[in-house]
């Protein structure tokens, strides 16, 4: 897709503060430091538009953005950030199931795997999670550009068994460096970006 505006929105921790543009939006979610605010940065062809870090923990609110006045992107923190402080995780969890759960605008969830590694409790929690919330996901395997072609090749396959049940299990192998998978993965959100239909049976209602 044509990327021609891409805007920062607002940053929130609650329900209450979540954009109202009523837009269909995706999320983007997986372990701290998996790489979902490069990708964003990547799909939208933006340098810098999105803050990354090469240290865990960096995203710590959720992050909305508007791309092209169409759709709604949400940079989710990351989970399972082993080092930061009890509570503070707990409050990241918290804040991200609250919003999968809550969040009627949005249509699918991004689910970024880092290639290199085995999905982990945490992951296949999240998994389980969203099929017992029937909360859509596009599984994305990224930084390919660390593997060789072997690795890949063994590593998908490890990845998409752990997820295997029916069409969820393909996941598209991405990198942020060469951008692979960019197309593969526009295309897959467009597939989907018809409104959902909880927002469109919603009816708005002025006090
Ligand atoms: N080589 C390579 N590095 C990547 C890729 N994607 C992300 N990275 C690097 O991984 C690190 C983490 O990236 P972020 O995008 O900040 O990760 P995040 O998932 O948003 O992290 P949190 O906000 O902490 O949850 C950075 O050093 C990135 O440069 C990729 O496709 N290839
Ligand atoms: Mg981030």
């Amino acid at each position: 897709m044509k990327v021609t505006t891409a805007e920062f929105i607002t940053s929130s921790v609650t329900p209450k503060n979540y954009p109202r543009e009523g837009k269909p939006e995706f999320a983007f979610a997986g372990r701290s430091n998996v790489g979902k605010s490069s990708l964003l940065n990547s799909l939208l062809n933006r340098k810098k538009l999105v803050k990354t870090s090469s240290t865990p923990g960096k995203t710590q609110m959720i992050n909305f953005f508007n791309i092209n006045d169409e759709l709604i992107f949400a940079d989710l923190p990351g989970f399972g950030f082993a080092k930061a402080p009890k509570a503070t995780r707990m409050r990241w969890e918290k804040m991200i199931s609250t919003y999968l759960l809550e969040r009627k605008e949005l249509v699918a969830v991004v689910f970024l795997i880092d290639i290199r590694r085995k999905p982990t409790e945490l992951d296949l929690q999240l998994r389980q999670w969203l099929e017992e919330q029937n909360v859509e996901y596009i599984l994305v395997a990224t930084k390919s550009d660390k593997v060789t072609q072997k690795e890949r090749s063994k590593q998908l396959k490890r990845i998409q068994e752990e997820f295997s049940d029916g069409e969820r299990a393909k996941a598209i192998v991405y990198s942020c460096k060469n951008n692979e998978g960019r197309k593969e993965l526009w295309k897959e959100i467009l597939n989907r970006r018809a409104t959902p239909a909880s927002v469109t049976l919603d009816p708005v209602v002025d006090d």
